[in-house]
């Protein structure tokens, strides 16, 4: 069996990996088209050797289709997310547009597969940091409850889109040719720099991003219990996110327990060197599928408390290939 497939903001960061992961896969596909907005359409992009051309998303576009893959935004997906289910296609949406809808599905396949099953015609795939951290502290979750949850992150610019990362690279040309940088797509120069993440301040002092962090991954676990707080912040880095995560157990984590239990998580991998003073680094991450977590040691501030560092591609499994993998759950069971 094969299926129909869109790709609704092909030509962004997330588009060209959705993209990349379906051939690779090998996804069943017995169409796959690919939209954008009219300044790309009759573009084309390559796919399995052939060239497809890009079409403007469009009521006709959406016809006739099993799943969308949306990567365009929150507000494309508002207005075209509704059209397609119409049409009778399932909505794997990238963005913020309706996770926190008690009718949408919050899902990381790792996490809570059986979520996706519940769905009305959009799944909603989580924010990039807060899918990298539920991978690794689901299995630890699973043994002993987390209490609290204290969260540092430094996230690349393909968080804020293609364009961000181009921006990066030309700020960092001009500050090695002597001169001033511009930015233009993110609100600050990033390249030897950081700052707070992008997103709109909300209330308490918390970013959006911190927020998404806290909401989604409560929904995501199914426990409004735990408690979460987050300080996210954006780093001159092109394609992975970092994390410090702090967690607070009932009773105490045997870290060589936490250890043996991450060696063997589904879509984690240990990374730990300690003679060395080896640990995940985001170029390490680049490119692939499994989230690299070490540097698993006990709080010595807390006799119930782990302290670890984790590195994720921000456009794969926080993005891309998360979104690929629910579509993958739902192959047999899309009639
Ligand atoms: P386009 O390249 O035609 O502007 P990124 O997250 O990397 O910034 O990518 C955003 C994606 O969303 C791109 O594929 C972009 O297409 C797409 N997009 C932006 N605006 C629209 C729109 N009005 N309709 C459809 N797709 C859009
Ligand atoms: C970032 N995580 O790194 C963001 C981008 O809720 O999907 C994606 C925001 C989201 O800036």
């Amino acid at each position: 069996k094969s299926y129909r497939v869109a790709i609704l903001g092909a030509t962004g960061a997330v588009g060209t990996e959705l993209l990349e992961l379906l051939e690779s896969r090998n996804f069943p596909l017995a169409e796959l088209k690919l939209l954008a907005s009219p300044r790309s359409a009759g573009k084309t992009l390559r796919f399995k050797g052939e060239e497809i051309q890009i079409e403007a998303v469009s009521d006709r576009s959406l016809a006739n289709l099993d799943i969308v893959l949306a990567s365009a935004g929150g507000s494309i997906s508002k207005t075209w997310a509704s059209v397609a289910v119409e049409k009778g296609a399932v909505v794997i949406d990238n963005s913020s547009a309706f996770r926190m809808n008690p009718d949408v599905p919050l899902v990381v396949p790792e996490v809570n597969p059986q979520a996706a099953f519940t769905h009305q015609g959009i799944i909603a795939n989580p924010n990039c940091t807060t899918i990298l951290m539920s991978l690794a502290v689901w299995p630890l979750h699973q043994v002993k409850p987390v209490k609290r949850i204290v969260a540092a992150t430094y996230q690349s610019a393909s968080g804020a889109g293609a364009k961000a990362m181009e921006e990066v690279k030309i700020q960092s040309d001009a500050i090695l040719q002597g001169k001033q940088p511009v930015a233009e797509v993110l609100p600050y120069p990033l390249a030897f720099n950081l700052f707070t993440h992008n997103s709109p301040m909300t209330t308490w002092g918390y970013c959006e991003e911190e927020m998404k962090m806290v909401n989604e991954t409560r929904k995501i676990f199914g426990n409004q219990e735990i408690r979460i707080t987050a300080t996210c912040v954006r780093v001159p880095v092109l394609r992975a996110h970092s994390e410090a995560i702090n967690l607070e157990f009932e009773t105490p984590f045997d870290p060589d327990e936490a250890r043996e239990i991450l060696r063997t998580s589904p879509g984690v991998k240990l990374v730990e060197d300690w003679q060395a003073n080896y640990f995940p680094m985001p170029i390490d991450a680049s490119g692939k599928d499994e989230v690299l977590v070490g540097r698993i040691r006990q709080d010595i501030s807390h006799a119930c408390g782990l302290d670890l560092w984790l590195c994720g591609d921000q456009i794969r499994k926080g993005a891309a290939l998360n979104a690929v993998q629910i579509a993958e759950l739902l192959l047999e069971k899309i009639y």
